[in-house]
């Protein structure tokens, strides 16, 4: 990992906070993976925990804001989230929680990949959180690092499927 992609993943975090980061290895180009993590409007394309989502502003740049419904059985039903980086040249993409009926306060994450040999693709998923009153810090970790691997996970799976295609396709060409 670069050095300038390790400075996205430098949070500042506060006493009060949580901090992790979860990492993926991923069988697919690092542009395949992109085409599908560079949808800010459409996160339930990979995350599961995500019924549907709504851009209420902005045009998929910078400050753009997604509201998310979550699927039920989950501690909450919406979150409101601003797109925070998008990076096309390094492949960096960071939104952060500015609302909802959820626990997470002030989430932020910064999700960035990085092409190894042989199209694998390390994908590298950091977050800091407030700690919600009432849990520790391992406990927030150990909850949203779960929403996380299974995001990633599910990320790799849809990623893998699509890279298979288009190397299919290409062999026809
Ligand atoms: C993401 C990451 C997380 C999403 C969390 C951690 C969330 O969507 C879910 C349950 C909650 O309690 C909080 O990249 C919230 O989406 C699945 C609604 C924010």
């Amino acid at each position: 990992v670069s050095d300038e992609v390790a400075g996205y993943h430098a949070h500042a975090v506060g006493g009060h906070q949580s901090c992790s980061a979860v990492v993926q290895e991923i069988c697919a180009p690092v542009d395949t993976i992109w085409s599908v993590v560079r949808r800010f409007d459409a996160p339930q394309v990979y995350k599961h925990f995500v019924r549907s989502c709504d851009v209420i502003s902005g045009d998929g740049d910078v400050g753009t804001l997604r509201r998310v419904r979550v699927v039920s059985g989950l501690p909450a039903a919406v979150s409101d989230e601003r797109l925070e980086i998008l990076d096309d040249r390094r492949h960096v993409i960071s939104f952060s929680v500015v609302g909802g009926d959820h626990r997470l306060s002030n989430y932020r994450s910064v999700t960035s990949l990085h092409p190894t040999d042989q199209g694998i693709t390390t994908v590298v998923e950091s977050y800091v959180v407030d700690t919600p009153a009432g849990n520790t810090k391992e406990e927030t970790c150990v909850f949203v690092d779960t929403i996380v691997r299974c995001n990633l996970q599910s990320l790799a799976q849809i990623a893998e499927n699509l890279a298979r295609r288009e190397r299919r396709e290409k062999i026809n060409d």
